[in-house]
């Protein structure tokens, strides 16, 4: 699936190393919000970006402070990393941690004074459009911002993101359409972040009889090719290969021809396209595997990386029947 024609070989060892911190620094804070989900401090929902962050640090790190995001529902990771882009000095990233973690808790200290929330998180002044509850929605804002980029002449781009599910919606379609053929292309990548699960419906499986596939189609960065925008599938837990991918149509594309590029894979796309996506598929014929993890908090919306983990405990559970079909399963209650 994945390029591997960039390594580590471009980036200096201290750059390594703060991908890595970047990386765990987007679990533990995640972690710690799953534990405040849990006893009720932190109300409402979150969608949690574990297991993706490759693609937001790998994505985020290929461009500058000028640019722009458009990120989605499970944004944690996007607004985390483009918050430690802007930080400049340790004292920066420490206030855009407590930032990201006072928004979340309703504080008048968050980034959106508290009224934001999880889904809504965004710091627009240094380039972050938000996250956005509407599975979708962000694809035609950032499709907008970088229509706004173009005719301001700037030589600033934009990375937007969204998941496999979204690009099952009209506003995809529409935007990557507008992408490729307004003023002759935006400077704009999609980004696909496909965990291959919209939610909890797999997007496409033919492994099991019954399973309820979001498409019929597998490989997301295709679909681009009906706007006549590149793309390609790209491997999202390897963070070198999401680098090449995004920076290659970030600086090879969309800044210098403002074409649109898209991308696909694990969790990356581009209007340069690129789809990012888990290494392996999950093992098929199990239904279990796609059931989520017993006892899970009902605001929590673990990520698929991490339901997997824990389906096994499920799997061992002969006290609890498993449901009828996948799309019962999928039902937390
Ligand atoms: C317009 C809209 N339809 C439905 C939903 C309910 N919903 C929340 S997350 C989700 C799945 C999205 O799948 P995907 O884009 O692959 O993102 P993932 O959750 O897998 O990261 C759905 C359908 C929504 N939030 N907005
Ligand atoms: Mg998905």
């Amino acid at each position: 699936m994945a390029s591997t024609k960039t390594r580590s070989s471009d980036v200096s060892r201290d750059q390594l190393a703060d991908f890595l911190r970047q990386m765990y620094e987007i679990r533990f804070f995640e972690e710690k919000v799953s534990e405040l989900l849990k006893l009720g401090i932190i109300k409402g929902a979150s969608h949690l970006y574990a297991g993706e962050e490759a693609v937001a640090v790998g994505a985020i790190s290929t461009i500058t402070e000028n640019d722009v995001i458009a990120s989605t529902h499970r944004g944690h990771g996007h607004c985390g990393a483009m918050g430690v882009k802007h930080a400049k000095d340790e004292a920066e990233r420490q206030t855009h941690w407590n930032k990201m973690m006072a928004e979340l808790m309703g504080r008048a200290t968050g980034y959106c004074k508290g009224r934001g929330g999880s889904m809504h998180i965004a710091d627009v002044e240094k380039g972050n459009l938000g996250s956005t509850g509407i599975v979708g929605g962000n694809i035609p804002i950032g499709t907008g911002a970088a229509l706004a980029e173009k005719l301001k002449g700037t030589n600033n781009v934009v990375l937007c993101f969204f998941g496999d599910g979204a690009s099952n919606t009209g506003s995809f379609h529409e935007s990557l359409n507008m992408g490729a053929s307004l003023l002759c292309g935006l400077p704009i990548v999609y980004i696909c972040e496909n965990n291959l699960y919209g939610m909890s419906v797999p997007f496409h499986d033919k492994s099991v009889e019954e399973a309820c596939s979001a498409s019929k189609i597998e490989d997301i960065y295709k679909r681009a090719a009906a706007y006549d925008i590149p793309g390609e599938a790209v491997d999202g837990m390897d963070i070198f290969a999401v680098r090449a991918a995004v920076s290659e149509r970030v600086e090879a594309k969309a800044r210098p021809s403002s074409r649109p590029r898209p991308i696909a894979g694990s969790a990356i796309p581009s209007a340069t396209s690129a789809s990012i996506g888990p290494r392996k598929k999950r093992p098929s014929g199990s239904r279990s595997a796609r059931l989520r993890p017993s006892g899970r908090s009902s605001r929590t919306m673990d990520s698929p990386n991490r339901s997997l983990t824990r389906s096994k405990t499920r799997r061992s559970s002969p006290s609890k029947s498993p449901p009828s079909s996948p799309l019962t399963a999928r039902i937390p209650t």
